[in-house]
């Protein structure tokens, strides 16, 4: 069996953050891995793990670590289950059986889809793939942080990172990976889209909340509640972690411009940290203070992921411009 299902994805410099912010943009491309997302490296690491011997493995997913799930599961020779709610688009259900996987559609959001996956692990014997919430997935994550390193070479460090975050499993990976490369003075800033902001709600609540439902078109960002781990991070002192909000019309226009930009096309869940620094939210945390404004090179976190097509965008337009 392959030593890691993972690639070493590219990091690249973009011109027009660059331009934009006044220092180098690094794009970390992890929407170059296999599946479509830096899924893979956590369930990858975790299915080495946990599913060598099983007869099966089933996931509960937006999409994305279904998709991974199922690449895995099919480098393995094992059968591949994935529960997705009913807001995940048909796209999405297509690329699963494309993948190879058994997909069940259960429910509204995520939380539902994940209840039924618990249900299924239990009763017919498969291994569970948690989306988010495992250490061996953080530990998985985490290599994303120690290839920036090496790509970076000695003496250069970012002076923040921006990732999307939905139950926070990128976000303690790479928690994780910063620790790993002696880099935990590394400010974290912490997207999500208004109406899929599990970690926002528990931040200004002071502790876990489950929303009472998710809005936002950012189905990929849709659990209800943030993973404790995450939570706990944005608790400590000696870490600094800005969450941060965005609404789906900046994600939706972020995922325009990086594709006439950068050429590149992903969903809106990766709209969500790409929208912080076309929206001039960066900025604004730099004139606040919360960032130097002196920023060495940022790292931007591109998560990528499989759930957009030219046509979904078109129908992302027509929604939300038409609803408001
Ligand atoms: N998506 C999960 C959870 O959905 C899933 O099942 O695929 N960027 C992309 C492209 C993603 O797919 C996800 C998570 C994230 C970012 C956020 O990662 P997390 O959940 O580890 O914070 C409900």
């Amino acid at each position: 069996m392959a030593e890691h299902f993972h690639l070493n994805t590219p990091l690249l410099e973009s011109v027009g953050m660059s331009k934009r912010l006044g220092t180098t943009v690094y794009l970390k491309m992890e929407n170059s891995q296999p599946s479509g997302s830096f899924k893979v490296r956590g369930i990858g690491h975790l299915c080495q793990q946990l599913a060598g011997q099983s007869k099966g493995v089933v996931c509960a997913s937006g999409g994305n670590a279904g998709m991974a799930a199922a690449y895995v599961a099919r480098k393995m020779g094992v059968p591949a289950t994935v529960v997705v709610p009913s807001s995940s688009p048909q796209l999405v259900v297509q690329r699963l059986q494309d993948e190879g996987a058994a997909v069940k559609i259960v429910g509204k959001v995520w939380d539902d889809a994940n209840a039924e996956a618990l249900r299924l692990a239990d009763s017919e014997g498969l291994t569970f793939v948690p989306p988010f919430d495992h250490p061996l997935l953080w530990q998985g994550h985490a290599t994303m942080m120690a290839e920036v390193a090496a790509s970076l070479g000695a003496g250069e460090k970012p002076g923040a990172v921006l990732l999307s975050v939905g139950g926070g499993g990128l976000l303690c990976g790479v928690i994780q990976g910063l620790k790993d490369v002696g880099w935990m003075d590394v400010p974290v800033v912490a997207m999500e889209t208004v109406g899929a902001d599990c970690f926002n709600a528990a931040i200004k609540a002071g502790k876990m909340v489950t929303l009472p439902d998710i809005t936002s078109e950012a189905k990929c960002l849709g659990a209800k509640t943030v993973c404790k781990q995450a939570f706990e991070y944005s608790q400590r002192s000696d870490l600094t972690v800005i969450s941060e909000l965005v609404t789906d019309r900046q994600a939706l226009q972020a995922i325009q411009t990086f594709l006439d930009e950068e050429r590149v096309l992903v969903e809106m869940a990766c709209g969500a940290a790409l929208a912080a620094v076309y929206s001039g939210l960066i900025h604004r945390l730099q004139d606040e203070g919360r960032l130097p404004t002196l920023l060495r090179p940022l790292l931007v976190i591109v998560c990528g992921g499989s759930s957009i097509s030219l046509d979904q965008l078109t129908s992302l337009k027509h929604k939300l411009h038409t609803e408001t």
